[in-house]
């Protein structure tokens, strides 16, 4: 028995090492349900305080928000006093992180040069993945360096069609650090379009460029040290870090963004202050068409388009919520997952800079932020084994997707 504990604590050790810790975090449900509970709310996300995890325009619809340890009870108080219903989804973030770590380090370790969907990789294994495919497939895929990340990462990009003449969808995924599963999904539609022979014809009138990791950084460091990071890595004054769906540089500065170094939403101080995003810029701007962009994120089972920036519904709505439809009944009817189609503001908050609003006003008319599903703890922590589930569920969304814009 005594062996068996001291396992444990050993166990214990290993897996927390270096690692920040969640221990006495916990994640509230919060439910408000009239005027007064999202103002009260509102205030607290611009306290910068805590991490909001979720949010939903809609009243009696439940957020999720992370809570430190030294304010759980005042939350909880604050909560009970103004009495807005909640509960505790997370009883200690720290165990939830701590299990995914486990899971991680069981599964079965890929080839150099490989991928596989049973685990989150890390950037060498990305890049390693993406340099094969740029070896394998020269007359179909190239892979390029398009800049560097604050701390000298390669930032890089996989074109997949090559002709310069066609149209290029765009995606990206991974600006936002913690978000794993979506750099994942944005590496099985890689993998689909480049080597799945069936899937050769996608590429013949249309090129597609991927950014599969468009902050290194931030994503490195949420799997070396804080589970939870979503910025990228900038040196700042006080806090590091920008948030890379602030940093665009259209209506910057806006709506749902924060001056406050250390806010989860801080813009920045300028736009494109983010070397990874004035590099993203410069790539798309050397496009003369982009018919579709998708930026992948997590979590929530959205399909958002613009305006985001505020309540202001675009030129195209109709068509950009029928094509969202579209995206959302593939991806239904193939797994039964739901996601709910809507303008960004008005479904889920009105937040500015971000790169959906950016993509529209300068280049492409079908603009959409993807927000894959969430899972495990019903958070980031969407466990590896559900990887291959979401990721080829959303494959069918893209297929959907493609299709409308090669018939129009
Ligand atoms: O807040 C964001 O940047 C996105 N949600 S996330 O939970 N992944 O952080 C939503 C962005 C939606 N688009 C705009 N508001 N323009
Ligand atoms: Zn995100």
């Amino acid at each position: 028995m005594k062996v068996l504990a001291l396992l444990g604590v050993l166990v214990a050790a290993v897996l927390a090492d270096d690692h920040f810790s969640y221990e006495g975090y916990q994640v509230y449900t919060v439910i408000p349900t009239t005027r007064d509970h999202a103002e009260f709310l509102k205030g607290i996300q611009e306290s910068g305080e805590f991490d909001f995890w979720s949010n939903a325009k809609v009243l009696g619809q439940p957020i999720n928000i992370m809570v430190k340890p030294e304010l759980v009870t005042v939350f909880s108080k604050m909560l009970t006093l103004k009495n807005i219903n909640h509960s505790v989804l997370i009883e200690n973030v720290e165990l939830t992180v701590q299990a995914e770590r486990a899971q991680q380090i069981r599964a079965p370790k890929v080839e150099k040069g490989k991928i596989s969907f049973t685990e989150y990789h890390r950037y060498e294994v990305i890049q390693e993945y993406l340099r094969s495919l740029g070896e394998k497939y020269p007359d179909k895929a190239h892979v390029s360096s398009f800049g560097e990340s604050s701390e000298g990462r390669p930032l890089t990009s996989i074109q997949i069609g090559t002709d310069p003449g066609k149209p290029t969808i765009v995606m990206d995924a991974g600006i936002h650090a913690r978000e794993w599963i979506a750099p994942a999904t944005a590496l099985y539609i890689i993998q689909q379009l480049v080597e799945n022979e069936e899937y050769a014809y996608l590429s013949e009138n249309i090129n597609w460029l991927i950014v599969p990791v468009l902050n290194p950084d931030g994503y490195e460091y949420s799997h070396t040290n804080t589970r939870m990071w979503r910025k990228t890595r900038s040196r700042g004054n006080v806090c590091y870090g920008v948030d890379g769906n602030r940093n665009f540089g259209f209506m910057w500065g806006g709506l749902g963004t924060s001056d406050n170094e250390c806010s989860e939403i801080y813009r920045g101080p300028n736009a494109f202050s983010e070397p990874e995003i004035a590099a993203f810029r410069d790539l798309v701007l050397q496009l003369d068409s982009v018919p579709l962009y998708i930026a992948l994120h997590s979590y929530g089972s959205w399909v958002l388009y613009p305006w985001g920036y505020d309540y202001i519904l675009s030129d195209n709505n109709d068509e950009l919520h029928s094509l969202g439809e579209n995206i959302a009944g593939a991806i239904y009817d193939v797994s039964g997952t739901r996601f709910t189609v809507g303008n960004a503001a008005f479904l889920l908050y009105p937040a500015a800079g971000a790169s959906d609003d950016w993509m529209k006003s300068i280049i492409a008319p079908l603009s959409f932020t993807l927000e894959l599903p969430g899972g495990g703890s019903q958070g980031f922590d969407l466990p590896p084994y559900r990887i291959t589930e979401v990721v080829t569920e959303t494959w069918q969304g893209i297929l959907a997707a493609y299709k409308y814009i090669s018939d129009n």
